[in-house]
């Protein structure tokens, strides 16, 4: 059921839930404002997702919300996941959906990593 990324925060998201530790995650990075894990329902051989700490719905929340070292912080933590999984050569493709046009399944930001093949032309 995709999300109205214009509601305030739900504490109960699944995200949230491991941001908590209260479900598990196949965590590959973590520092003090990010962590990034491997998607349950991976689309690609490699599919990470990054997401910030900070309880952001939407890119539009977090860029307009989110202090400075936040947004730099998680910027640099979506360029070191790529980095240290060896994914500069041959490329990765990074996605964010917002909202329910988008599909937006989970209301806590996250950036999709996806690498490990030949991705194709964005199709929209
Ligand atoms: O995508 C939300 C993504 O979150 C989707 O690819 C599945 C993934 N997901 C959902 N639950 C989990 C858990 N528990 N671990 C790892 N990945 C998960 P969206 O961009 O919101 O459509």
């Amino acid at each position: 059921m995709p999300v109205d990324a214009t509601r305030p925060y739900d504490h109960e998201n699944v995200f949230a839930k491991i941001l908590r530790g209260e479900i598990p995650c196949d965590k590959v990075y973590e520092d003090d404002h990010s962590l990034a894990f491997r998607d349950i329902n991976p689309q690609a051989p490699t599919h990470i997702l990054v997401i910030p700490k900070g309880r952001y719905v939407s890119w539009d929340d977090f860029s307009a919300n989110a202090p400075d070292t936040e947004i730099a912080a998680f910027v640099r933590a979506v360029g070191k996941v790529a980095r240290d999984a060896g994914l500069v050569e041959p490329g990765y493709r990074l996605l964010a959906n917002i909202g329910p046009d988008a599909h937006q399944e989970v209301a806590h930001l996250h950036v999709h990593l996806f690498a490990g093949r030949a991705l194709g032309p964005m199709l929209i």
